[in-house]
């Protein structure tokens, strides 16, 4: 298995495709599918465009569908949800389709979705997701970040660095062995810096900083918990976990 790290969705190759590539959005769209996942939710169905969503949700039952928009952080008007892991409660999600749209996430699953096997990746579910690589043993695994608009994200190549981590220490593969590109060492050194102090980390992230002059204190604490879902977001059609 060779592992490739890319900090933003724009910086990978177009002219091939993985056999398993791995979004990344750790604040907060990942964390937030893993949760809905986990609570019981039918599907999580990604758009990078709000009109497109709201016109194929529009099929569905309201009972059956719930529609999540952010834009800059903060909740699109006229949505049922933002993009907080914490609204996503068992109660609110069970059964139910997420249909969701956000500024970046949202942006680098559609921008993988042709390997073969697409996942979705965040600090509370990285357990789940090295489980997977380790069961399947993927020849090229595309990690990918979602970085903001464009630009690195510290809190994204850290939680690839802790995916890489674990599959080196569980396949006992060297750095030298496991890596396809230097993103991927310098993604383990920041992990291996930061792992006791996720949290912090997160704060001195700037999307955590954009975040927390948002009031979404308790969004940063619960995104900075490693390995606390058994759950593994994976497309089943094009743009649907
Ligand atoms: O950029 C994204 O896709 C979002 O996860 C950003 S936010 O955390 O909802 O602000």
């Amino acid at each position: 298995m060779k592992l490739f790290i890319y900090h933003t969705p724009e910086l990978t190759p177009t002219d091939k495709v993985p056999e398993c590539a791995i979004a990344v959005d750790v604040l907060r769209a990942t964390t937030t599918m893993a949760t809905v996942l986990a609570a019981g939710g039918e599907a999580v169905q990604v758009f990078s465009d709000l009109d497109q969503l709201l016109a194929v949700s529009e099929k569905w039952s309201g009972e059956k569908r719930l529609r999540a928009g952010e834009r800059g952080g903060s909740k699109v008007p006229g949505f049922d949800l933002g993009n907080s892991p914490l609204d996503c409660t068992p109660e609110l999600v069970q059964g139910r389709r997420l249909f969701i749209s956000t500024t970046n996430g949202t942006r680098a699953l559609q921008r993988i979705q042709d390997a073969k096997a697409v996942l979705a990746a965040a600090f509370v579910n990285r357990a789940a997701v090295v489980q997977y690589l380790l069961e399947k043993q993927p020849e090229t695994v595309w990690i990918v970040g979602s970085g903001w608009e464009g630009s690195f994200s510290l809190e994204d190549t850290a939680c690839a660095g802790a995916i890489a981590h674990s599959v080196a220490q569980q396949t006992k593969l060297s750095q030298d062995e496991l890596a396809g590109n230097d993103e991927v060492i310098s993604a383990i050194a920041l992990y291996s810096q930061w792992q006791d102090n996720l949290l912090e980390l997160l704060h001195l992230a700037s999307h955590g900083k954009r975040l927390l002059r948002l009031n979404s204190d308790e969004d940063l604490k619960y995104c900075s918990q490693t390995d606390i879902l058994d759950v593994l977001p994976i497309q089943q059609e094009p743009g649907v976990l």
